[in-house]
């Protein structure tokens, strides 16, 4: 009797289990039915049984050494896929520490949700001294594109889809979701919680533009006699690689990429004018911006750089009307995601579109020629120790054979130099620093960029720069990715021969010297190769793509090559007292 009586009991006991769900299977479900199914993170009190019990589930999720370099991943994931990244982190200092990566990814117009335990509301909002107490959302707010707290287990449908819509609609951005502890164990009934979640019904509607705005750039455009493309890493990001292309070879308009939009059409295309650069930006009399900004990497649209005061007409294609007339005077705006207002162009221009000034033409591809048969002997050099050009002479034929490799860059001379001599050969294979010019996201990059896409990846990074995410090359033996970290060692940043007057300490500008980053990988259990010259460099580049297997390679590079901050040292301000003695 009484055993019969026991065995009952147990069975309504699951019997009522089945019936609940709670708030971390919630939230697991909720990524899970917006095929958010990739987390990267660091694990910690609240969100440590969230992650295994994630990773049980199916999710694949990546554990790193530091919150930023999560974030970073999230942040390239959700450019690579527009999907939003997703960032996992502890209270207040995790937190903190993705935050950077989270106004990144908003100031880039990646899509990524950074969600993160935070400590108890009651506890957090009287100031009472809890464990990591940090009043998270308000900190966020400024710093992304929307934030959101979820109180209630019923709320976590409605609070994942909110932050999805936020991160990818309009012009995307970073996301903040706060998941308080309690949340995660808050208990309700299943089927119910299976209602409460919500699917993403197309989260990043089509933005239509205007026909009359459409017509306007046209006639801007006809209306030229130097015209010039400017493609941003909009263009990039909004996938209308082949809408972007046909309007670009249909108009013969040269163009030029910036950084991240390198490899839309490729560097190579007889329209290119990337090592024209100068000469298009000062000459041109209509400019056509496809998601690009007028930014300070485009010198504001104004000043020496582009010649003449109001000697050109801007179109500019844009998802966000805002950024119209940010710099200047915007003829003709295009406000519309960059698919449709390509496609609406490309229709509008109808079959009999004139060919681009020929003259025009002409002038950029004679310029071009010049820019690249004097860099051409300077690439192929075999000093010992390596200058910049001799090294990346060397990447930039390995990315030729393997176009489908994805380039990572960091630094300052090692970014720059690499920028203009690494040709890109298809669209969203070369991740850099950004608007911002940051440092660190080299290695949270590489995992991204390894995760997402299943690519080799080849990371070129400066000394310094690979200082700020070093650590994660643990990571990226962890999961046995396929990176080929080169590190640019010139002993420090911008280079590497600075002595301190004052002659205590080292100069602020240098690193030990002679340091051997390859032996930082054999910790543990990757390929460490130092090498000096650009065919030692070669081989070991080759064999890392050939096997697969994490690698970090130490070029040695002369400390005396680079020069200060690269190709921005005018942005320095400068001491008119120092200048004086
Ligand atoms: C987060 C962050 N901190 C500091 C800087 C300033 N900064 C710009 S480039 C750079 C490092 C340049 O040195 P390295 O990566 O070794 O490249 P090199 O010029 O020596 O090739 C630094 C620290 C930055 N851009 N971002
Ligand atoms: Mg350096």
């Amino acid at each position: 009797m009484a055993e019969a009586a026991t065995k009952t009991r147990e069975a309504q006991a699951t019997e009522a289990e089945r019936e609940l769900t709670d708030g971390f299977h919630l939230i697991i479900d909720a990524l899970k039915l917006n095929g958010l199914t990739t987390i990267y993170g660091v694990p910690g009190i609240p969100i440590t049984d969230f992650g295994r019990m994630a990773q049980a589930s199916g999710i694949r999720v990546l554990s790193f050494r530091h919150e930023q370099n999560a974030g970073y991943a999230a942040s390239i994931a959700g450019f690579l896929t527009k999907k939003p990244g997703v960032c996992l982190t502890v209270s207040a200092p995790g937190f903190l520490n993705g935050l950077t990566a989270l106004a990144h990814a908003t100031t880039n117009c990646f899509p990524m949700i950074l969600i993160s335990g935070s400590s108890e509301r009651e506890i957090v909002d009287l100031q009472q001294g809890d464990y990591e107490e940090m009043d998270q959302l308000a900190i966020a707010k400024p710093l992304c594109k929307a934030a959101f707290r979820v109180l209630h287990a019923a709320d976590i449908g409605i609070g994942v889809a909110r932050a999805i819509r936020a991160a990818v609609s309009g012009r995307p951005g970073g996301v903040y979701l706060d998941l308080p502890a309690k949340l995660f164990g808050q208990v309700m009934d299943a089927e119910a919680g299976q209602k409460s979640l919500v699917k993403v019904i197309d989260a990043a509607p089509a933005q239509i533009p205007a026909p009359d705005a459409v017509q306007r750039a046209l006639e801007v455009l006809k209306s030229a006699k130097r015209p010039l493309i400017i493609l941003g890493k909009g263009a990039a990001y909004a996938q209308a690689d082949d809408a972007i292309r046909t309007l670009v070879e249909k108009s013969g308009i040269p163009f030029l990429p910036m950084s991240m939009a390198k490899g839309l059409l490729p560097d190579t295309h007889p329209q290119c004018a990337g090592a024209a650069r100068s000469t298009v930006l000062q000459q041109s009399d209509v400019v056509m911006l496809i998601g690009a900004r007028l930014n300070w990497l485009l010198s504001h649209g104004k000043g020496k750089a582009w010649g003449p005061p109001h000697s050109k007409k801007f179109v500019q294609i844009d998802i966000e009307p805002k950024e119209m007339d940010s710099n200047v005077e915007i003829a003709a705006p295009v406000v519309g995601d960059i698919g449709s207002s390509v496609s609406a162009l490309l229709q509008a221009m109808g079959e009999k579109w004139p060919a681009a000034p020929a003259d025009w033409v002409n002038t950029v591809n004679a310029k071009k020629e010049e820019n690249i048969a004097k860099m051409a002997p300077r690439l192929m050099n075999n000093n010992s120790p390596m200058d910049y050009h001799g090294a990346l002479g060397v990447l930039r034929t390995i990315i030729k054979e393997r176009p489908d490799a994805i380039l990572i860059n960091e630094g300052a001379n090692t970014l720059d130099l690499a920028r203009g001599i690494i040709d890109m050969y298809k669209p969203r294979k070369r991740l850099d620093v950004g608007t911002w010019g940051v440092m660190g996201i080299g290695m949270g990059y590489a995992v991204g960029a390894a995760v997402e896409t299943g690519k080799p990846v080849l990371a070129v990074e400066g000394d310094s720069a690979f200082g700020f995410s070093g650590m994660e090359i643990e990571t990226v033996c962890r999961y046995q990715l396929p990176v080929c970290v080169v590190i640019f060692n010139n002993d420090g940043i911008y280079r590497g021969t600075d002595v301190n007057p004052a002659g205590s300490d080292p100069a602020t500008t240098v690193f030990v010297k002679g340091a051997r980053y390859d032996k930082l990988i054999e910790a543990f259990g990757g390929v460490g190769v130092n090498a000096t010259s650009p065919d030692e460099l070669k081989r070991a580049v080759n064999a890392a793509m050939d096997s697969g297997k994490p690698t970090l390679i130490n070029a040695v590079i002369d400390p005396a090559a680079g020069s200060e901050s690269g190709r921005i040292g005018n942005l320095n301000p400068q001491s008119v007292l120092s200048k004086k003695k």
